[in-house]
């Protein structure tokens, strides 16, 4: 089953917008694998990020993530990496769809409330970053097949 890495960013955690954004995902029917709060060290915010480096926006978006605690989280379910940025929207949040997280309480790109991994290969990157093999849990969700099959 296809996985994918969320980080409910400072700004989100700050604005106690965690549980929204988690019921969000989970409402969708995707199941959590792996959850953790941590206060982000700048080495692991620059290696997340280090395909920015350089960009404009590259130091201050450093020191955002590291600027308060986040909750990264590995999220499952058919499709998972398209349907978490979906969820997410896009990344300027005035270009965002309504209904998606960053559409419904953000309005910059600087304060954007969530990451969401951009491709399978990329998330699988990710997670092996920001978690242990051992924090992330396989386990069977008795809903699953009222919500993942295809028939
Ligand atoms: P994504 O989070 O939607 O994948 P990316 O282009 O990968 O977007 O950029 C990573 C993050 O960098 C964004 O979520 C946003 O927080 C920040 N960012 C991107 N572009 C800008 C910008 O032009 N100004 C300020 N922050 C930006
Ligand atoms: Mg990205």
């Amino acid at each position: 089953m296809e996985r994918t890495m969320v980080l409910i960013k400072p700004d989100a955690v700050q604005r106690s917008l965690s549980g929204e954004i988690i019921h969000r995902l989970e409402q969708r029917g995707l199941k959590l694998c792996a959850l953790k709060m941590l206060w982000v060290s700048k080495d692991l915010a620059q290696k997340h990020y280090e395909v920015h480096k350089g960009k404009p926006f590259y130091e201050g978006l450093v020191d955002y993530i590291t600027s308060s605690p986040l909750i990264a989280l590995v999220i499952e379910g058919p499709g998972a990496v398209k349907a978490v940025r979906q969820t997410a929207g896009s990344t300027n949040p005035l270009e965002s769809a309504p209904g998606s997280i960053r559409h419904d309480f953000g309005l910059t790109m600087g304060r954007n409330l969530i990451h969401a991994s951009d491709s399978v290969e990329n998330a699988e990157i990710e997670i092996n970053l920001w978690f242990k093999r051992e924090e992330i849990i396989t386990w069977d969700r008795d809903v699953d097949q009222w919500v993942f099959k295809n028939n």
